[in-house]
């Protein structure tokens, strides 16, 4: 089992896109374990994108990242890592594919709307990073046997 962390960026807060980028998710039969609005400081920008320090393009992502609000959400189940990655599409939006969410909302790798895990531990990371454990829900959906053989 897996579980990736998804930021929806303040981009995607300010233009109405929270509910259009969800329903790609819940549509496609992922499962939530959490899902909120909160607003990223300095201190969490830094931390999970740390990887990015010293690169030409931190100092405006981490500027971008701390403009408003985002929402997260914690995604659960098989294999989710690469298929959110795959919904979520190609990180520049100028060459995402066409029916995946950046390439259908997106133009610019500034402004690529949505964050998600890149690996199985880097997906445990930064669900820690964002989540207390207390606001992770472990739940039954009535639907899986109609998503999962
Ligand atoms: P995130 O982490 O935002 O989901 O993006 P990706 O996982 O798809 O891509 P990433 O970690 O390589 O890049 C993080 C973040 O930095 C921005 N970026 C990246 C940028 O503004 N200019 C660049 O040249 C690169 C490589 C976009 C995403």
């Amino acid at each position: 089992m897996e579980r990736s962390l998804i930021i929806l960026k303040p981009d995607a807060v300010q233009r109405g896109l929270i509910g259009p980028i969800i329903a790609r998710l819940e549509q496609r039969g992922l499962k939530f374990a959490g899902l909120k609005l909160m607003q990223v400081d300095q201190a969490l920008a830094q931390q999970h994108y740390g990887i990015h320090q010293g690169k030409p393009f931190f100092e405006s992502l981490i500027q971008y990242i701390t403009s408003g609000p985002v929402v997260v959400l914690v995604v659960v189940g098989n294999n989710v890592i690469q298929m959110v990655r795959s919904t979520v599409g190609a990180t520049n939006p100028a060459s995402a594919a066409p029916g995946t969410i950046r390439g259908d909302f997106a133009v610019e790798i500034g402004r690529n709307l949505i964050h998600a895990s890149d690996s199985p531990e880097n997906g445990e990371q930064e669900v820690a990073l964002f989540f207390r454990p207390e606001e992770l829900v472990d739940w039954a959906r009535s639907a899986d046997s109609w998503i999962y053989e």
